[in-house]
């Protein structure tokens, strides 16, 4: 037990304060991590529940919460014959995604935030928010749920427990995380990243007659990176309140990765096995809106390719004895983008999702079964909207909100890797770094080395959609996909990646390369068909590991030559693939000016290596020293 909170334990048996907290579900569960007791203790008597429910993470409790909820309009249970034990949940109009802007990183200094992250002093914001927690929980169940990031005991797991006054995150923290009773036996020898939610809503003397409580005024979504704590307050949506998520697993989780020397990754992760049977582990990072949970469960339109499903957001990795890096989904779930997914996009997802899925902010069919843009044609006649309203009245709104959401299990998944539980993660052979680009980028490059892919992790950039956040087509830099998830600087982020060529033998490294599916041709038409014709990059990629596929040096890095991508049954012309694999040295000698410009905001943190590596593709560009080259 830390110092601090052994003096904190002490102190309140000193002072006759009860440490021990009474599960009501299940009286007989092990309760002895004194700091979590304490830290318990502490946050009853700020928040002053009527009732204190230590969840078991038991299917029985899982159906008494929703049968709760659905009693209070927080619920509508689907038709069970189309979609058993799944439910409905609408949000209020004004908490439907995460908030950048109220999401605040309060490190000790404001340097250690980084120029990226909303930055507030600690000292003063522990003092707000102690104020806005004040009582918050009065009349109502305060709920804690112990759970592990990653398979129960695997040395790269990581315990946290989330005290909530939503139901909601109960069940949908039971579907995304492993939680429960034996998570509460780890935390016999382990620490735990406290993590505190309220929804704020309603407040003593309010009477707040709503399915879905929310605070409007006051949304707090703040991370204490030195003590490794989180507060979240108004906001009972996704990333806002599932604390594990992006919260821990991505912004604590980072910072406890530069400390100890692991990587925290926004990074999808699938296995691919060729029709002989030998297999790889990729893991990919995309900004939002580029497909990561489509590329994550990949139906491969090559006879042979099977892709299966790691996770589909959060990598965590870490290199072992043989100075190879592993990786774990700390996930046990998907929180998946709705709108867009059918039976063309994600087959896999469309049968994940049949059974046990808490949907939010879909529309509402008249048999009972949910509906969004893009998982047919047409929207069915009577289908309700994501507010519960009659779309005959709105027809030129959407049915589904941009941002709706299904909360699934992984473990039902069609395609779900073998070694998804296994606690000493899966072999990465290669990192996949990608974003939405209208030209410029080619399908695939490969990095030149380490150094270069972390390189390669600073440029991810994407063209915003109407559902992303700001203007359309306008482009939106997103390092590693961790713009919004690095709990420190992100100077000291890529410095952090660059390291791991000293950490180990650079040999072992995954091999980085750069994926775009998002080329336009002239018409304005993607000139990649996408979704399962993505198998084939993969391929591509699979078969430069084994020194098989042939390669172009660029410029830019190894790109596949016109011959080497299996195109079979593919109906692609020549000049599509031609302008999908072009190094078009102009566009990319522009595209440098852009990134220097970009680069500047990292002042002195940006690593010097990579402002060489800026440089040293600038020099190719000028040369343009393209070159035919066999497999290594
Ligand atoms: O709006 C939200 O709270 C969900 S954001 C999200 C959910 C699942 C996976 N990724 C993301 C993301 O923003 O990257
Ligand atoms: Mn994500």
């Amino acid at each position: 037990m830390q110092p601090f909170y052994q003096t904190l334990f002490f102190l309140f048996c000193f002072l006759g304060i009860n440490t021990e907290v009474f599960c009501n579900s299940s009286p007989n569960i092990p309760f002895q991590n004194e700091r979590l007791a304490a830290w318990i203790a502490e946050v009853e008597n700020l928040c002053s529940p009527d009732r204190v429910h230590i969840c078991d993470g038991s299917q029985e409790e899982y159906d008494s919460l929703c049968e709760e909820m659905v009693k209070l309009k927080s619920f509508i249970r689907l038709n069970d014959s189309l979609r058993p034990d799944c439910f409905l949940s609408r949000s209020s109009c004004d908490d439907v995604a995460r908030l950048e802007d109220r999401t605040f990183i309060c490190s000790f200094h404001k340097k250690d935030a980084g120029p990226t992250n909303n930055w507030r002093d600690p000292v003063e914001m522990r003092s707000h928010l102690k104020n806005l927690f004040k009582g918050c929980m009065r009349g109502r169940t305060m709920y804690v749920i112990p759970f592990s990031m990653g398979p129960i005991g695997s040395p790269i797991a990581q315990i946290g427990v989330e005290i909530t006054d939503s139901p909601y995150v109960v069940c949908s923290m039971r579907i995304m995380t492993r939680m429960g009773k034996e998570v509460l036996t780890e935390l016999l020898n382990k620490d735990f990243v406290p993590c505190l939610h309220s929804v704020g809503a309603p407040l003593s003397g309010e009477c707040l007659d709503t399915a879905w409580p929310c605070n409007r005024e006051n949304k707090y979504i703040v991370h204490f990176p030195e003590t490794k704590e989180i507060w979240s307050f108004g906001s009972g949506y996704g990333g806002n309140a599932l604390l594990a998520k992006k919260c821990f697993a991505l912004r604590i989780a980072s910072r406890m990765g530069r400390e100890e020397g692991w990587l925290a990754e926004h990074m999808l992760i699938l296995g691919i096995e060729n029709p002989a049977g030998e297999k790889k582990y990729f893991a990919a990072a995309f900004p939002s809106a580029c497909g990561k949970t489509n590329l994550a469960m990949l139906k491969s339109s090559l006879p042979g390719w099977k892709i299966t499903l790691v996770g589909d957001d959060i990598a965590w990795m870490k290199i072992k004895e043989d100075g190879k890096l592993y990786a774990i989904n700390p996930e046990a779930g998907m929180f998946g983008v709705a709108p867009g997914t059918s039976s063309t996009t994600n087959p896999h997802a469309m049968e994940t999702i049949q059974k046990d899925t808490i949907f939010t902010n879909v529309g509402l069919t008249k048999e009972g079964d949910v509906w969004w843009e893009g998982m047919t044609k047409e929207a069915p006649g009577g289908c309700l909207n994501w507010m519960g309203e009659c779309f005959e009245h709105c027809p030129n709104e959407k049915i589904a909100h941009p941002n709706a959401r299904f909360a699934t299990p992984i473990k039902n998944c069609p395609c779900v890797d073998e070694a998804f539980e296994d606690p000493e993660g899966v072999l990465i052979s290669a990192i996949l770094f990608g974003g939405r680009r209208q030209s410029v980028i080619p399908l695939v490059t490969e990095s030149f080395s380490w150094q270069h892919g972390t390189f390669f992790g600073t440029t991810v950039s994407s063209e915003a959609t109407a559902a992303a956040n700001g203007p359309i087509g306008i482009l939106r830099h997103d390092p590693f996909a961790m713009l919004p998830f690095c709990g420190y600087n992100m100077g000291d982020y890529f410095s952090h990646w660059l390291s791991f060529e000293k950490r180990t033998d650079p040999s072992h490294l995954p091999k980085i390369f750069y994926v775009n599916w998002f080329q336009k041709g002239e018409d304005g038409k993607f000139l990649w068909p996408g979704f399962g014709e993505n198998g084939r990059v993969l391929k591509w990629i699979f078969e430069r590991l084994d020194g098989k596929a042939k390669a172009k040096k660029t410029p830019i890095g190894f790109v596949p030559t016109l011959e080497s991508m299996d195109l079979t049954g593919l109906p692609l012309d020549h000049d599509a693939l031609h302008q999908l694999l072009k190094v078009d040295q102009k566009a990319w000698l522009q595209e440098v000016e852009e990134l220097k410009r970009y680069f500047k905001i990292f002042d002195h943190t940006f690593p010097k290596k990579l402002s060489q590596e800026l440089f040293e593709l600038e020099n190719r560009l000028h040369a343009d020293l393209s070159e035919e080259v066999s497999p290594p």
